[in-house]
């Protein structure tokens, strides 16, 4: 296995049915990642130790998820320089999901951290492969081919839809 240059972390054990999305993309991406829990509120002094370290231990990119009062991506972003992916997670303790949402994306200035969807952990594995890909042009052309991949899916969904008529085209 080569050397992580993703770090994928997550506030609760419990957060990994969705934090595993970014995990099999890069997986399927061949960027090597390590993961890890680290909790804002129940393992601050961890949460400061992981991001202080991060840069030296050769992560590139941070990809924090969290749900509820969601202050794991920011309070990263606000300890490290690398760029951090926030993923709000809509888990037990969230209201409804804007929780996590809100308190991911409304950074203030200076700080900023790139959120993506509720539960949307899939995208911050590709938007992560993304940042490493402008300085890997192996990692951009397998980018390339998945976009590619991206367009024939709707093409072929397109084109049985328009031969087959779209009650057909529900079996
Ligand atoms: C957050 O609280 C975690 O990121 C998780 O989404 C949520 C619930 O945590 P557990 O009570 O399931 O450990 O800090």
């Amino acid at each position: 296995m080569s050397q992580a240059i993703v770090g994928i972390i997550m506030g609760s054990q419990s957060d990994l049915r969705i934090m595993k999305e970014a995990a099999e993309v890069l997986d399927d991406l061949k960027v090597a990642y390590d993961l890890t829990i680290v909790s804002a509120h129940r393992t601050p002094l961890r949460m400061v130790d992981y991001a202080q370290h991060a840069k030296a231990k050769g992560l590139k990119v941070i990809i924090a998820g969290a749900g509820g009062a969601a202050h794991l991506p920011g309070m990263v972003a606000s300890i490290t320089t690398l760029p951090v992916i926030g993923v709000p997670v809509k888990s037990s303790n969230s209201i409804d999901g804007w929780d996590s949402v809100l308190s991911i994306l409304q950074m203030p200035s200076g700080v900023p951290v790139a959120t993506v969807a509720l539960d949307g952990a899939r995208n911050a594995g590709i938007l992560a492969a993304q940042i490493i890909a402008t300085s890997d042009s192996a990692l951009f052309s397998r980018l390339e081919s998945f976009k590619q991949s991206l367009q024939n899916k709707v093409e072929e969904a397109a084109s049985q839809l328009e031969s087959k008529g779209w009650r057909q085209s529900l079996h």
